[in-house]
């Protein structure tokens, strides 16, 4: 690195001093914290990215965003070159400069990574950085901290997308890359485009009925709830209300996907005139989706979450690639090799993987964090992957879309009309409409309502594909959480040493009682997930594993 990099990095982080007494993890999705201590930050990550564009000699990008979290938090991650997430090698350098005390480390850091990994310090390709955020208040001088970050390495330049959602800035990224348009309206064409198409490809008959029933959904009062009535003006046939959209109500309090889905009770502004409609969730920054419909004379609801999503998009792909090899004769080329699989994690509920694995799919477990699940489904044809809290999205490989595009461009001229052609066709859409960067709640839904049209279904026949296990998540605040270590893809608590045995000898208490601890990524707690049989069982479990970590791990420990 020469002198004068070395030195304007040395000038403009001392702008940027470290908050005292924090440590800061790039943790399940990116750093997030409370959005008073992130400036620095979030201008180290600004930096990062830019040496990730000039390292890969591409468009990359950095979200300004906390999710799920309360209002008064924020965070950064950053979105990979393919429009993923960011590379896991780089997280520990991540982890390293976010914490580096001063200016003269933070930039040692630097000059050592760089020529470790052998980062070229000029541009030869197409490099910049998107820098979007959501709508929390803290986010615009958080961009602003970002762009001097990236400005901070010469030659790379921030370009602001402004407020987006996450998967939307996720998109543009892979879009670029792939040298595709990527503005906003790209965005809004190919979801509205490709949406339209599956609605062409109905089957006759259903064309009416469930679309004229009515869809709610909650927007948490996030950026979710704006882009989609911008959507919506370019669709026809859906009858959608939109509600929680942001411009009253706080940020995910009361309301939003993560809610839904933990509570499992109506979020603000839903109620009595509700009970049996259609209704949908969305988190704070609309990378989750969840179902759900009100029920009649109380607060709960029954909720169809992430692993139903997955279900209904498994069951729509199988039977498309069941017409499309169907009647194939010796004169076509069949796709042998198309490998359906299915990604979930430990929080999936054991009716759901077991009905997928009834279905004859291949089912792998990993930790929770959208990283993990994505780079497993990846190794598909076509990997579906869903975590119940509702992230998750379909990926199709380069090759079985070319062989699809050959396959739809034979049957467009030897079959013309046939089913064969129209399932070619569906999946070609699906390719299009899913976001296949990362989980994306406004693509996501819109497939749901195609699908729920094509098979005829109201929400309820949807909901009874299987009948979940009863569940409870709990969340205890412990002194240290980084104390809990698990293997198994979560499912197993290595540390602290005994903690298992406990949760084993509880678990032995009930009846298909199934049982895990973790520490969140994403917030500071450890987390608690329980199943059995009835929901008493399962709160139950749940609640004396949750005494159990306050032993092992509490304040009141002293362990
Ligand atoms: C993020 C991740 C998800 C994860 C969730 C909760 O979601 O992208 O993969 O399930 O955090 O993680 P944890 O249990 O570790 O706190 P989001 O929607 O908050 O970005």
């Amino acid at each position: 690195m020469n002198e004068r990099q070395r030195s304007i990095l040395l000038k403009s982080s001392s702008r940027f001093p470290p908050p005292q007494g924090v440590r800061l993890s790039y943790g399940t999705a990116g750093f997030r914290a409370d959005a008073s201590v992130l400036q620095s930050t979030v201008y180290r990550v600004g930096i990062l990215a830019a040496l990730r564009s000039l390292k890969t000699q591409s468009v990359i990008g950095l979200m300004i965003t906390a999710s799920h979290n309360k209002v008064s938090d924020n965070g950064v991650k950053v979105a990979d070159s393919s429009g993923g997430m960011l590379a896991q090698d780089w997280e520990p350098f991540a982890d390293s400069i976010a914490n580096a005390p001063d200016p003269q480390s933070f930039v040692q850091l630097i000059c050592d990574f760089v020529k470790k990994e052998n980062i070229p310090l000029e541009a030869v390709k197409t490099t910049g950085i998107l820098v979007g955020r959501d709508t929390r208040p803290s986010g615009e001088s958080l961009l602003e901290a970002a762009k001097e970050g990236v400005s901070s390495i010469v030659g790379v330049v921030a370009i602001d997308m402004g407020i987006l959602t996450t998967p939307q800035l996720h998109w543009m990224v892979r879009a670029r890359n792939k040298g595709m348009e990527a503005s906003e309206l790209d965005y809004f064409n190919q979801l509205s485009g490709s949406f339209r198409c599956l609605m062409d490809l109905l089957p006759q008959g259903n064309k009416t009925n469930e679309m004229h029933t009515k869809l709610i959904v909650d927007g948490s009062n996030g950026v979710g709830g704006e882009k989609l009535e911008i959507l919506m003006k370019m669709l026809t046939g859906l009858n959608m209300d939109i509600r929680n959209s942001g411009k009253e109500g706080v940020l995910n309090e009361g309301v939003g996907a993560d809610y839904v889905q933990k509570e499992k009770v109506v979020p603000c502004s839903f109620g009595s005139a509700d009970v049996g409609i259609r209704c949908a969730s969305l988190d704070g920054d609309a990378d989750r989706l969840v179902y759900f419909s009100c029920l009649a004379n109380s607060n709960k609801i029954d909720l169809v979450d992430g692993d139903k999503i997955l279900s209904l998009f498994a069951l729509f792909i199988k039977e498309q690639l069941r017409i499309l090899n169907e009647v194939e004769t010796e004169k076509v080329e069949k796709y042998h090799q198309a490998h359906l699989g299915v990604v979930q994690t430990a929080y999936a509920n054991g009716a759901s993987t077991a009905y997928l694995k009834q279905l004859g799919l291949e089912v792998i477990l990993t930790p929770t964090g959208v990283k993990y699940l994505h780079e497993k489904a990846a190794e598909f044809d076509i990997g579906i992957y869903f975590e119940a809290n509702g992230h998750g999205t379909i990926l199709f490989s380069e090759h079985f879309i070319r062989w699809l595009e050959d396959r739809s461009d034979k049957l467009s001229l030897t079959s013309k009309g046939s089913e064969q052609q129209k399932a070619a066709l569906r999946l070609m859409a699906v390719t299009k409409l899913i976001n296949q960067a990362v989980g994306d709640a406004l693509s996501g839904l819109l497939l749901v309502e195609v699908i729920l049209q094509h098979m005829g279904w109201s929400i309820h026949q949807w909901n009874e594909l299987y009948e979940d296990l009863p569940s409870r998540q709990l969340k205890v605040k412990v002194l240290d959480r980084t104390a809990v270590v698990t293997a198994n893809a979560e499912t197993v608590a290595v540390k602290p040493l005994g903690i298992q045995e406990a949760i084993n000898a509880e678990i032995a208490k009930y009846p298909r009682g199934r049982c895990f601890i973790r520490p969140s990524g994403t917030e500071d707690v450890i987390r608690v997930y329980a199943e059995a049989i009835t929901q008493e069982a399962a709160d139950d479990l749940a609640n004396s594993v949750a005494r159990l970590v306050d032993q092992f791990l509490g304040f009141s420990s002293s362990h």
